[in-house]
């Protein structure tokens, strides 16, 4: 089988703009929010995706395994959304890819996703890329290709409630981003300590920093995305310790991580197009 996307060489599968020429991605998509969605129409649609939210392009061999983390409580609503905006997109970027909805009460976006990482990995140990994605982001754009590349990748550049054209600080690393494991293992995972809304894309930004690396992004033109309204959710207040706390990345990241990682898993069941762990990881202190 030819290489497929993922900058492997092969004609027709390289960087997003061969494959747009050769008529296999789109380029920039129509995103709305408005039609009701249900997940019998998403299922009805995409036939190809195995239990559990899975999917490998049979025409050629993708270089990585991509392993899809989403953070969630109470949103099936924008859940049903984005599975049926991603994963068309994700077939047609020619990506393997397994899904993960890690669920749980008390929120806490980073821990989560570390639980995320552990949990795939039980799954399947082939992964080699991790995409955390908030579950009402949709990117408007196929091109934005959803693997990992020589550096960090933070996917979700301009955003509508933004302006729609720029980054809302140079340091921003929120929304949606992309580590290989590797990378993931050298800034030792997301923060644990990070209980409610805010600061934690920061740390895992200063993480980042820290190790040497330095984030990659897509053009701004290409990582354009579309965020589904909402309200500020109940129980997931701002966190008032989180300016303190990321000032203070450098002392705690080593004892701070996925080597600190503590957590129940509640239960793991294989929908037709995710896969649910549901977990305890506590509360805050
Ligand atoms: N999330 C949930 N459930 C929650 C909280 C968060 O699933 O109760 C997940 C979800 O994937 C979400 C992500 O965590 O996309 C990030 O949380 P968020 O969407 O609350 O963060 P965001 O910065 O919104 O998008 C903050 C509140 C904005 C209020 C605006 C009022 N007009
Ligand atoms: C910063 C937050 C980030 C957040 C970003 C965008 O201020 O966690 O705003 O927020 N950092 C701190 O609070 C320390 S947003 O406009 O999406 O609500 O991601």
């Amino acid at each position: 089988r030819a290489g497929c996307g993922h900058g492997s060489g092969w004609a027709g599968c390289a960087q997003g703009w061969t494959e747009l020429e050769a008529g296999l991605l789109l380029g920039r998509l129509l995103i709305e929010f408005t039609s009701p969605m249900s997940m019998e129409r998403v299922q009805r649609e995409n036939p190809d995706v195995r239990e559990g939210g899975k999917y490998v392009p049979l025409d050629c061999q993708p270089r990585q395994k991509v392993a899809i983390l989403i953070p969630f409580r109470h949103r099936e609503h924008h859940l049903r959304y984005w599975l049926h905006y991603l994963h068309p997109i994700l077939r047609r970027q020619k990506v393997a890819y397994g899904i993960y909805v890690i669920n749980q009460e008390t929120f806490n976006r980073a821990k989560l996703l570390n639980v995320g990482f552990l949990e795939a990995l039980k799954d399947e140990d082939d992964y080699g890329c991790f995409i955390f994605s908030d579950v009402d982001l949709v990117p408007m754009d196929d091109r934005n290709l959803y693997r990992c590349y020589e550096q960090p990748r933070h996917f979700a550049i301009a955003m509508d409630k933004f302006t729609g054209r720029e980054l809302p600080y140079a340091g921003y690393f929120g929304g949606v981003s992309g580590l290989s494991r590797s990378q993931f293992l050298k800034i030792n995972g997301f923060p644990n300590e990070y209980w409610g809304w805010g600061g934690e894309d920061d740390d895992i930004f200063n993480r980042i920093s820290l190790n040497g690396m330095k984030v990659s992004r897509p053009d701004v033109r290409i990582g354009r995305y579309r965020m589904i309204k909402h309200e500020r959710d109940r129980h997931n207040e701002p966190n008032p310790q989180r300016f303190t706390k990321i000032q203070n990345t450098k002392l705690t990241m080593k004892r701070d991580g996925i080597s600190s990682l503590q957590y129940r898993l509640v239960e793991l069941t294989r929908w037709p197009m995710y896969t649910n762990v549901t977990v305890d990881i506590g509360k805050p202190p």
